[in-house]
């Protein structure tokens, strides 16, 4: 029974993690699809792009329509062992078509304790995937993201007992991180900077520089949406990353 309330926990989460995924993802009515795809399901290619690989011996799946979508989106694969009533099936894959477009863009894999293991998605709907994570005891270790879409991961967040511990950043697209932001108990602590990409540190942020950086690039881009182009260069480089982030999305 305790079992089953677990994966039911999990399941809720996942199903609040896709939610998340794809209210995120979609930006009101202009919804993109993917290369191939379509907002229309009646125009959804019969070719879904699985992800799981689930036309294996042993395996079994099946497909059910998640909330909002009028055609099943969610694709489970199990793994089936045993005969007769000493038959299991264990959930080793699932696969999700966030913003309904036909195109399947974030798997998970489950080990046999029915935790996540991995999970790759395709947060842009551009039918690359650019977000690959990790898990460790059934909680999210570290997430690699693309963030300017060339295929190869710029960001590497890892997590600490679930909370967020490191965050690394590659600046100059050298595919190397050149700005190390370390937390402590879910907060930022300080930052390191690679400011000549050598791969070696050469300046540390305290937590108060960070912030009074942080509220300088507030204010910087502030006065840049007024019209006033002259923002502080401090203020334009610490409100880089934010701005590469939402620039993903
Ligand atoms: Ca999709
Ligand atoms: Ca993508
Ligand atoms: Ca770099």
């Amino acid at each position: 029974m305790r079992k089953l309330e677990a994966v039911g926990a999990l399941v809720l989460t996942v199903t609040a993690v896709a939610a998340l995924a794809a209210c995120h993802g979609s930006k009101g009515p202009t919804a993109k699809s993917a290369p191939g795809g379509s907002t229309d399901p009646a125009n959804w290619p019969a070719d879904d792009r699985s992800m799981c690989d689930y036309k294996h011996p042993g395996l079994e799946s099946n497909e059910t329509a998640g909330p909002g979508a009028l055609k099943p989106n969610v694709r489970r694969v199990y793994r089936m062992e045993g005969e007769g009533d000493a038959r299991r099936k264990t959930l080793v894959c699932r696969e999700i078509d966030t913003n309904l477009d036909g195109i399947k863009d974030v798997v998970r894999s489950f080990n046999a304790k029915g935790e996540p293991v991995r999970e790759d998605a395709d947060t842009n709907y551009d039918g690359k995937i650019d977000s690959w994570s990790t898990f460790v005891g059934g909680r999210m270790s570290e997430e690699d993201i693309d963030t300017n879409h060339d295929g190869r991961p710029d960001q590497w967040k890892y997590y600490t007992d679930g909370q967020l511990s490191r965050w690394k950043r590659d600046r100059n697209n050298d595919g190397k991180p050149d700005v190390w932001e370390i937390y402590s108990g879910g907060h930022l602590e300080r930052v390191g900077y690679d400011d000549d990409y050598d791969g070696h540190v050469d300046r540390w942020d305290r937590d108060d520089e960070v912030r009074a950086n942080r509220e300088a690039a507030q204010e910087g881009s502030s006065a840049k949406d007024a019209g006033a182009d002259a923002a502080a260069a401090a203020a334009a480089t610490a409100s880089a990353p934010a701005a590469t982030a939402d620039a993903g999305h």
